[in-house]
């Protein structure tokens, strides 16, 4: 790279743009410069890692602003139909890293900050990270739209910017949750980019009316502006830099004249403020669906606009577009139901504003939209009560009844009967069931992993999918090897490019497979194991400096890292680790002989959770009394990081030996922690849940630990489920929950925790309670096979060695073929 420094240093910044591949680390110095000055207006000298975080930042998205251009006019002139990803949600993790992975250069302005005196890692430390997301679904979007850049696919992620992500997690004396708004634009982003050339409108409540031709017309009471914040999606090597747009709502009239000469201020800008609300905040709840109003206002707001957006993108300035032809312009995937209104709404356009008849108008939304469940919950299925949505979106209701009626129409014509056409009615009893309108209304239904899908078809959807087989299909979810091992683990990434002579496994993650060979080899195996040494030395590390916990990295690193969940069974967890102090604080298991364990939990659990927040409570009790127990020789210690997120995920996933994926089989759709995990060679204990099956399929029943009921069993146990009777046979467990009972971790008060125990005792939804001596058993095994730290590591090899099918680029390859039917852009290296 040397060789091409032949530029005299400042020349750079006279030139109209930089291409990044012919720019020189001098040149990167001298923008970094200019960056400081232009957009932050100090001096290299006066700088610190915030003024250097934001120049940097202004750089790397100059370095790739050529390429965005290019992707954005290929993608709107191309042959190849587009995708619109429609999620309300993002988590995106931090940006800088991955934008600086993905410029080309990543070397040179790692080279060019250290040479201006910084720390790169201190400086990317700045950025917090926009949490536009609850858990696992708004991570698969932002994983997704890597891997549509990184494809090259003509792309655009569609979603909302909320001014307040998921919440900051904070823990009180007590070891309560406490949550704390999340204001991440608190110092502005350099990454988002306000485009008000494509503001658009959005109206809401109102009548509708018929014209003097018989037409309906929806006349709204309000109208809002949308506005559009683009993120750059760079690709990695693809030469393609995608395009995610988050919406935003403002008021129409900054204020209202009117009231404002009457002098009533406050009146005045009321309007401002209540436009604003509609994306002000993230809804916390991760699992289960509460019919909140804003909510629907949140999700109409940003699938209208979006709609408009592409509707304008592809037949621009045209007043009567030929919109026959739009799903030939673009496929829009529904990220769960979240979307789904976008169905109504194209429907409403088609057919209000363009003029096209029902027939015609059902056709062309048919095919545009396809529907992605992620859930098996029947709580988490979103039901909008009628009256509520007929206040918000009247017309939009009114077609929704008629797509009802046609879709029980259709039902008859291919044969079911009238019970079953009665319960797959979208509406019927002032309800409107959300999900049943994504199937009907559009081509594809999938769900994101082999079990998954298999049950939507036999459970959830089974009426639909027996009429319309071909709809159903799956999509086992996947993860981003960029982020998640290039980012997340240099050192692995490392030893892995080393072993495999390039660093194509990158975008070509099967590549992995080449390192089995290497599985017995001593050499290797020892590598690899000094990999995770060092990772978990330097998580040690991280958390000494920002929790002030000390934990032993030769200890095993043992993780739970999830939304806090009752079907996710945390509490079997914590049941498992009291089992164990008990045991070692009576003898019944030697100190001495006692493999060392770090228990790590991460979990923020929906505010309005009750069982959620005492479950974290407990662990933190449960946390407070192991640690400062001297007869434990610190041998067993319990961690719960504060404020679990994607920033942390990096940090926790390189450094776990053992991988907690212990849901009661039938309740995770898919899971995909599990999958970075075994991407980082960390071992995995699971249930026959979501993608765990096909996990272990594919790195091998003996590198994988599993225990518990299998749905069947689960299946068969319902009805006559009584847990009483599993606490009543086990002493382990009896002792355990007695233990909380007692007031062990609530300083002797029996009180704090007995909704926990008589819960379980009682009900135990999840049925941990009928899976717990499997697991107790399991973790005895896991015990003594780490104890052969060579067989470990092999087995953590082996893992990564064939996790290459879960990146995310393969399950967008298999929407490209099973659903979307599109292909790539010409790669731009
Ligand atoms: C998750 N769902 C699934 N929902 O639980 C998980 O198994 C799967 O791997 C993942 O999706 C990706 O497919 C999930 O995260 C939510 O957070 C919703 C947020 C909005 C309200 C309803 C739940």
């Amino acid at each position: 790279s040397d060789a091409l420094e032949t530029h005299p240093p400042g020349s750079v910044s006279q030139k109209e743009h930089i291409v990044s591949d012919e720019i020189t680390r001098e040149q990167l110095k001298d923008e970094i410069i200019a960056a400081l000055r232009h957009s932050r207006g100090v001096s290299l000298a006066e700088a610190n890692n915030e003024d250097m975080y934001v120049a940097v930042s202004t750089v790397v998205r100059n370095l790739l602003a050529d390429k965005w251009i290019e992707t954005r006019e290929d993608t709107l002139k191309g042959n190849t139909k587009a995708v619109g990803y429609l999620s309300a949600e993002y988590l995106l993790g931090t940006q800088l890293p991955n934008a600086i992975l993905n410029s080309g250069v990543p070397q040179k302005v790692e080279a060019a900050v250290k040479e201006l005196g910084f720390d790169l890692n201190a400086v990317e430390d700045v950025e917090v990270e926009p949490g536009l997301g609850n858990g696992g679904l708004g991570r698969l979007a932002a994983c997704f739209i890597d891997s549509l850049a990184t494809k090259a696919v003509p792309a655009i992620g569609y979603g909302i910017r909320y001014t307040y992500g998921i919440f900051r997690q904070e823990f009180d004396k007590d070891g309560n949750q406490v949550e704390r708004p999340d204001y991440w634009l608190y110092k502005g982003s350099p990454w988002e980019q306000a485009n008000y050339r494509r503001e658009q409108r959005v109206g809401m409540g109102g009548v509708v009316v018929t014209t003097k031709d018989g037409k309906r017309e929806w006349k709204p009471a309000w109208q809002f502006r949308a506005i559009p914040y683009d993120y750059m999606v760079p690709g990695y090597e693809s030469g393609r830099v995608g395009t995610l747009r988050l919406w935003s709502a403002k008021a129409v009239d900054e204020f209202d004249l009117l009231t404002f000469n009457r002098s009533q201020y406050e009146d005045a800008v009321k309007g401002q403020t209540w436009a604003e609300s509609i994306t002000k905040v993230l809804y916390p709840e991760d699992s289960t669906y509460v019919g909140k109003q804003l909510r629907l206002e949140q999700q109409y707001f940003f699938s209208a606009a979006s709609l408009a957006d592409a509707i304008s993108l592809f037949y621009p300035g045209e007043e009567h577009p030929d919109m026959t032809t739009f799903p030939d312009k673009i496929t829009f995937q529904l990220n769960d139901t979240h979307p789904v209104i976008a169905i109504a709404e194209l429907m409403r356009l088609l057919i209000d504003k363009y003029g096209y008849d029902w027939d015609t108008a059902f056709s062309i939304t048919q095919r545009t939209f396809n529907y992605t469940c992620h859930t098996l919950l029947p709580e988490a299925l979103e039901v909008w009560d009628a009256k509520l949505m007929g206040e918000l979106l009247p017309r939009h209701l009114e077609i929704i009844e008629q797509i009802s009626d046609w879709a029980a129409h259709d039902q008859a014509k291919h044969g079911a009967s009238p019970e079953a056409i009665e319960r797959m009615r979208i509406y019927s009893n002032g309800r409107v069931r959300m999900a049943y309108l994504a199937t009907m209304a559009g081509s594809h239904v999938n769900g994101v992993a082999e079990l998954h899908s298999q049950l939507l078809k036999d459970i959830t959807l089974k009426d639909f999918a027996d009429l319309y087989p071909s709809k159903f299909t799956n999509v086992t979810n996947g993860v981003t090897p960029r982020r998640f091992m290039r980012l997340a683990n240099p050192r692995l990434s490392e030893l892995v490019t080393k072993t495999l002579g390039s660093e194509e496994w990158l975008n070509d993650l099967e590549q992995l497979k080449g390192l089995e060979k290497y599985a017995d080899d001593p050499q290797f195996l020892k590598k690899f194991a000094e990999v995770k040494h060092q990772n978990k030395v330097d998580f040690a590390d991280w958390l000494k400096r920002t929790q002030g916990v000390e934990i032993d990295p030769n200890s095993m690193f043992d993780t739970m890292i999830k939304r806090l969940h009752e079907y996710k069974r945390q509490s079997m967890k914590l049941l498992q680790v009291i089992a164990l102090y008990n045991q070692l604080k009576s003898g019944q298991r030697d100190i001495n002989t006692f493999q060392a364990r770090t228990v790590i939990f991460g979990a923020k659990a929906a505010p309005g959770y009750a069982m959620a927040k005492l479950t974290i409570r407990l662990i933190n009790n449960v946390a407070r009394v192991v640690n400062n127990d001297p007869a434990l020789q610190g041998k067993l210690r319990v961690v719960f990081i504060e404020n679990y997120n994607v920033t942390s995920a990096q940090r926790i996933i390189p450094a776990t030996d053992l991988d907690e994926q212990i849901s009661l089989a039938g309740k995770e759709a898919s899971g995909t922690s599990n999958m970075k995990f075994a991407i980082n060679g960390a071992v995995t204990v699971g249930t026959l849940d979501g993608a765990n099956v096909e996990i272990r399929e594919r790195v091998g029943a003996e590198n994988f630990f599993l225990f518990g009921m299998k749905v069947e069993d689960v299946e068969k146990l319902d009805g006559n489920y009584n847990p009483r009777s599993y606490y009543e046979s086990d002493p382990d467990l009896k002792g355990a929950i007695d233990a909380i009972a007692s007031g062990m971790f609530s300083y002797g008060d029996p009180n704090t925790y007995k909704e926990f125990t008589e819960n379980l005792i009682n009900k135990d939804p999840f049925m941990a309670l009928a899976d717990f001596r499997e697991y107790m058993d399991i973790q005895d095994k896991i015990e003594a096979a780490y104890q052969d730290k060579q067989a470990w590591t092999r087995m953590g090899v082996l893992n990564t060695a064939n996790s290459g099918f879960f990146t995310s680029d393969r399950s967008i390859q298999d929407y490209l073929d099973r659903v979307w039917m599109t292909g790539s852009l010409p790669q731009h290296k």
